[in-house]
């Protein structure tokens, strides 16, 4: 998609550091880090959000690269968000699992 600033990440068109990369997905720190280790992973292709993704090798791809950040990252305990919709908090319409570590976390989320 021309304009979407996940797309043109997934790219390359950035020179954006991937902490993991492979053939469906990207993960990369998010540029306004709500914790000390706060990545995103997307699927290279654009999907506006979790629930228009029908492939279950893209959604299951999310979360092992989540996996492997984490390993790498030598991260205990962690929380995965994806934001759905505006009102859930969404800002970028392309479809990224948040990844989040490094500090103590209150529940429920706010
Ligand atoms: P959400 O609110 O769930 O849609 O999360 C969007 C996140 O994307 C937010 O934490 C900030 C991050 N973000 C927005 N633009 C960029 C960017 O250009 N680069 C990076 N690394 N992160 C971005």
């Amino acid at each position: 998609m021309g304009e979407c600033i996940f797309c043109k990440i997934a790219n390359g068109e950035f020179n954006t550091d991937f902490l993991y990369e492979d053939d469906l997905v990207v993960a990369f720190r998010d540029i306004e880090p709500q914790a000390p280790d706060h990545i995103l992973i997307i699927p290279r292709d654009h999907y506006i959000s979790i629930k228009d993704i029908s492939d279950e090798a893209i959604i299951g791809r999310l979360f092992l690269a989540g996996n492997k950040v984490v390993e790498q990252l030598g991260i205990s305990s962690f929380r995965y968000v994806i934001n759905t919709g505006k009102d859930a908090g969404q800002a970028v319409f392309h479809i990224h699992l948040h990844l989040l570590a490094g500090r103590k976390m209150g529940w429920p989320p706010g």
